[in-house]
């Protein structure tokens, strides 16, 4: 039976669209996974492809709030503006669309939803998306380049939250 934020990935895909998921076990309380990944005003403290990140529009937790972001050279755009989709702190899910930039991800979504991993140590994360394939690009193309973007990002998220669970387990002893 999924939960209710399992339910947050299933949704219209059209056809000149791709969409996949990407599933990644983190060694860290949810919390604190979620401490990170609720931050719509900085992407760059986890995605290593973005330099630089501000709020252009809103607070940042409600739903309508525009992020711009610059992304690292070497990539085939140079920024994005980015709209909060969802934001949910209960059943800890965040998604963003891409609204603008001069990159080639046109209409893309994403969807993150974290859960209490089976063991009942960790925390998954389960991060979809739907994009529209650009021009001249197989779907498995489109495919390939998303996933390689959001498997780094999860990678680097992991990294992050079990450095933090790990200073917060040492904090908690020496108190
Ligand atoms: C995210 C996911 C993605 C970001 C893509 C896929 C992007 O920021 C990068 C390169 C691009 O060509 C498109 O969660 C865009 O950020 C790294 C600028 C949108």
């Amino acid at each position: 039976m999924p939960d209710e934020a399992s339910c947050r990935h299933v949704r219209p895909v059209g056809p000149n669209q791709c969409c996949s998921a990407v599933v990644k076990t983190i060694s860290a309380p949810i919390n604190t996974v979620w401490s990170v990944v609720r931050r719509f005003d900085t992407p760059q403290a986890y995605k290593h492809f973005v330099k630089s990140c501000r709020v252009i529009y809103g607070d940042g937790v409600h739903v309508g709030t525009l992020r711009e972001i610059h992304v690292v050279s070497g990539l085939p755009a140079a920024h994005s503006i980015e709209r909060l989709e969802i934001l949910d702190e209960e059943e800890h899910v965040i998604s963003f669309s891409v609204v603008g930039g001069d990159h080639r991800l046109q209409n893309y979504r994403s969807v993150t939803t974290l859960h209490v991993s089976p063991s009942g140590r960790g925390t998954t994360v389960v991060e979809s998306y739907v994009v529209n394939i650009p021009a001249g690009n197989t779907k498995e193309e489109t495919c390939v380049f998303v996933d390689t973007i959001v498997k780094c990002n999860l990678q680097s998220l992991a990294q992050i939250s079990e450095g933090l669970a790990a200073n917060r387990t040492s904090n908690a002893k020496s108190d």
